[in-house]
């Protein structure tokens, strides 16, 4: 054995004493301080000695966890202000329709999932916070935001049913969509619109959306746009869950903002879907260092008040020195087994224990509950949390997984995924919870269906009233907020006629423009992961200040410049850091706080573009179920406008990756004046006419000649494809079609073609291939179904109608202009920057990809000389004139 010293160096300690005599001294002077002075004498001497010893480098560093008993001692308990046994009847029935729920659902259709024994173990925790803590809508003062945990959802719907809000014939439904009657698996905000408020099915996202979400309530209240002050953001997850990077990312922020309006409850039953979180470690002691390094508040309630008794006749504290002995994995076989094998494999393995439990029978031994199955110890736990002040709580509850579902499940490693219960497990189920059932009900798995008037139902709907409304429920009025006629803010880009910019910082501009509106500005939320100054963005630091909710508590080194680092607590910009993943989930915040706040916000999250749908796509992907509203700027955007970069920072495949999400409506507009146009109809769109959409944007760095917006073009702006130069003269003729920063190098191309080859060239800019596809292919479904009259014809086959080549080039990989390829009947050769990216200039990196204007030429005449348009030996001819690589490998091959 040994402790730690100094520079991390054990020191041994002494097997032999060499000094008995001194030894002897120390302690006969501890026995005569405690004699004479009392006990607390002597421990105050014990404490200063201990911490001497830390300092002189003999001890190891405090640990950073308690012990293995609850936070709140009983004496510390208030009274439970609930009806306890009402309750507990209660929350068996809710045990039963909820398991009841899953059996039927797959019995009726075979393989539609669920999940029985997470509920089972959370049940305890999700009632307490619905009998007493969690605010309803209507609450003074506002209404909580509750993070439920996915698959415990069943439970969440048998509540509903109790409620009223909900019948058994939608219980029934569970998992499927019945048009729209349906129960979805889990919280989905898309899926059930006016219940569920926070998707959380994907573990990880929910905590670290739940951490932002209690930010921005802050944020509101202290710019004076919302009063959210009393609202609270409690998020009940599982302890598997916290092994997400994304679970546990963002606790220092939560601290460091002092979020004392959030609590944390994870569902500590030990075990996640395969078998137990840490079955050589403990979990519940693992997460509260975790927790108390960063700055949180632990309230653990690992046992519950059957046990308080066995603590009190624990003179030797013999029960904590055995539990900090015991990891995980023997918890839940203890959890497993009965009475007998706990008296034999525990109790019985300590004469301390063996003597303070010798009263209990196996029963008894049996029946000592664990705390998150306890209102008592979880109601003190919530009432500690909620009024602790300056940092955030989490409440580790320990519960056991499948509580109640005997050997089926009751602590197995099977109990995940434990769909069924056979009828004699059912039976003891029915027993063991006193449930109101006969044989027949049970084998027939009846739902419990209690009287409006009962009491049970007539008390919950009472704790409802008194704390505010039914929950989860989602709301989505939000009044309007006006935005201003496009051609007050946007000239600059509307008529840019001819003159240099990037579009990126035509965005910022548009925005730094749009935050001066009396009426919208103060709406508008600029987030950046410490990217501001690479776009341009630093004179916004001073014109409306970094969101600090402390303000600056020093004088920034550049004080006085133009570009000041500005903090202040009503500042508008948020500066998160690098983190992406918590930059998005305050974005997130931002675009559903219509829904959330009734406040309609106009989040703008400006990011390098590689690092959003490829590095926190899935936190896009559930703000998008959330029915967010905001944009997403992907910035230094496409595999070479981002010049000198390399591999990992050349985005190729977000706009693939956009596409393939439903609300989102993508744009990789090539100039200042489509922006501004895509920016205003989004605006009118989210904000105006509250649809459910959300807008990625990419903008790109390079400075190229602005072009002004044609007359009426911006209706095909939004369609997503315009012409911006027509075929000068006639015989044979090409489309040139790209995006972005492409186009500039089309109109080059173009040129070339005609001057060089006296080819015509047309050059559309698709400012969205995707929103093209979406219209394409809803147009292709409506001429399946009506296969009698005339077919429609989709908007980008009416733009490049005939048979004229297209060649589509894009920044991205083929994919992305590919997404029109089936709607296009002319010959169409796709140009795209398939491969890693490079380090290099943007000229090299163009010609590598082959996506030039060298490249489109030979592309253009290759396509013309397969249809006889020109002649044969043209594209040879083009490859030497140029010095095309034609013998080079594959640009994409690695
Ligand atoms: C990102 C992600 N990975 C995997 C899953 C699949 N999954 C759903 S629940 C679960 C286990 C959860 O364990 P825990 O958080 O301990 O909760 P418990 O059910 O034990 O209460 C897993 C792996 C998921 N939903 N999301």
């Amino acid at each position: 054995m040994g402790v730690e010293g100094e520079a991390g160096r054990l020191i041994e300690v002494e097997a032999v004493d060499p000094d008995p005599l001194e030894t002897q001294d120390w302690l006969d002077a501890l026995r005569d301080v405690a004699a004479a002075r009392g006990p607390e004498r002597a421990l105050y001497l014990i404490a200063q000695l201990e911490e001497r010893g830390r300092q002189l480098g003999l001890l190891p560093r405090a640990p950073l966890y308690s012990a293995y008993e609850n936070t709140i001692p009983p004496e510390r308990q208030t009274a439970y202000p609930g009806d306890l046994k009402l309750e507990e009847r209660i929350t068996s029935i809710l045990r039963w329709n909820a398991l009841a729920m899953v059996m039927r659902a797959n019995a009726a259709h075979g393989e539609l999932g669920g999940h029985i024994a997470s509920y089972a173990s959370v049940a305890e925790i999700f009632e307490l916070g619905f009998n007493h803590f969690f605010k309803g809508a209507d609450a003074p003062g506002g209404g909580d935001l509750v993070f439920f945990q996915p698959h415990s959802a069943p439970g969440v719907y048998a509540r509903a049913l109790l409620e009223g809000r909900l019948t058994v014939e939608r219980l029934a439904k569970y998992r499927q969509e019945a048009g729209g009657a349906g129960l979805s698996s889990y919280p989905h905000p898309w899926l059930m619109p006016s219940f569920w408020q926070f998707p959380t099915g994907s573990m990880g996202i929910g905590p670290i959306n739940a951490i932002y979400q209690a930010r921005f309530l802050r944020y509101l209240k202290d710019r004076g746009l919302a009063a959210t002050g009393g609202r609270r953001v409690w998020g009940v997850f599982g302890d598997g869950e916290m092994d997400e990077p994304e679970s546990l990312g963002a606790l220092s922020l939560a601290a460091r903002e002092k979020l004392d309006n959030l609590t944390f409850v994870i569902n500590c039953n030990l075990q996640r879907l395969d078998g137990p979180v840490r079955g050589n470690g403990q979990i519940i002691q693992e997460l509260e260092s975790v927790f108390a390094g960063a700055g949180w508040n632990v309230v653990k309630v690992p046992w519950s008040s059957d046990w308080d008794e066995l603590f009190a006749l624990d003179v030797h504290r013999a029960l904590l020195r055995n539990f900090a002995a015991t990891v995980d994995g023997k918890y839940q076989t203890l959890g497993a087994k009965d009475g007998k094998y706990n008296l034999e494999h525990f109790f019985g393995l300590d004469p301390d224990l063996k003597a303070i439990s010798a009263h209990l029978s196996t029963a008894e031994i049996d029946g000592l509950r664990r705390g998150g199955h306890d209102f008592e110890k979880l109601y003190a736990a919530f009432a500690a949390a909620s009024e602790f002040r300056g940092a955030p709580t989490v409440i580790l509850a320990k519960t056991k997984k499948g509580f109640g579902m005997g050997a089926a499940g009751e602590s197995r490693n099977i109990a995940h995924q434990a769909k069924k219960l056979d009828l004699d497990a059912l039976k003891s189920f029915r027993d063991r919870f006193r449930l109101p059932l006969a044989d027949d009900d049970v084998a027939s798995l009846r739902f419990i269906e209690l009287p409006e008037d009962s009491a049970e139902a007539r008390y919950v709907r009472a704790r409802r009233a008194t704390l505010g409304g039914p929950l989860p429920a989602r709301r989505a009025e939000a009044p309007p907020v006006a935005v201003p006629r496009i051609e007050t803010y946007a000239g600059f880009a509307l008529s840019a006629d001819g003159k240099p910019m990037s579009t990126t910082m035509a965005a910022v501009r548009l925005m730094s423009a749009l935050m001066r509106d009396e009426t919208l500005g103060p709406r508008i939320v600029p987030i950046v992961a410490d990217e501001a100054r690479t776009f341009g963005m630093a004179s916004l630091f001073r014109q409306v200040g970094i969101y600090s909710a402390v303000g600056q508590l020093y004088e920034p080194e550049d004080q006085g410049s133009l570009l000041v680092y500005r903090e202040s607590k009503d500042g508008q910009l948020l500066e998160e850091g690098i983190t992406e993943a918590g930059a998005l989930s305050s974005w997130t915040a931002a675009a559903t706080s219509y829904s959330v706040s009734g406040v309609a916000m106009l989040p703008f999250y400006i990011f390098y573009s590689m690092f959003g749908f490829q590095r926190v796509g899935d936190l896009i992907w559930a703000a998008a179920d959330q029915r967010a509203r905001g944009f997403l700027l992907g910035a230094t955007s496409g595999r070479t406008t981002l010049a000198g970069e390399g591999l990992q920072h050349q985005d190729g495949a977000s706009h693939v990756a956009a596409a393939a999400v439903p609300n989102c409506r993508a744009y990789d507009p090539a100039f200042a004046s489509e922006l501004a146009v895509i920016l205003d109809h989004g605006m009118r769109e989210m904000l105006t006419k509250g649809r459910d959409c959300f807008y990625y944007v990419t903008v790109m760095n390079e400075n190229y000649p602005q072009l002004s917006l044609p007359q009426g073009a911006a209706e095909a702006i939004v369609k997503g494809l315009h012409r911006v130069r027509p075929a000068g003269g006639g015989g044979a003729m090409v489309r040139l079609v790209a995006s972005g920063a492409i186009v500039p190098e089309m109109l080059e191309a173009a040129n070339l073609l005609e001057n060089e080859w006296a080819v015509a060239a047309e050059v559309w800019s698709a400012t969205s291939y995707s929103e093209l596809a979406r219209e394409a292919q809803s147009v292709e479904r409506w001429n399946r179904f009506h296969p009698e009259v005339e077919p429609r014809r989709s908007y980008v086959a009416a733009c490049l109608e005939g048979d004229r080549p297209v060649i589509a080039v894009s920044d991205y990989v083929r994919a992305y202009p590919g997404l029109i390829a089936p709607h296009v009947a002319a010959p169409l050769t796709l140009l795209g920057a398939d491969g890693f990216g490079r380090s290099d200039t943007r000229a090299r990196l163009r010609d590598f990809f082959e996506i030039d204007r060298f490249h489109v030429v030979l592309a253009a005449l290759t396509a013309l000389a397969r249809s006889d348009d020109i002649s044969p030996d043209a594209p040879r001819r083009a490859i030497e004139r140029y010095r095309l690589a034609h013998d080079a490998p594959d640009p994409w091959t690695v």
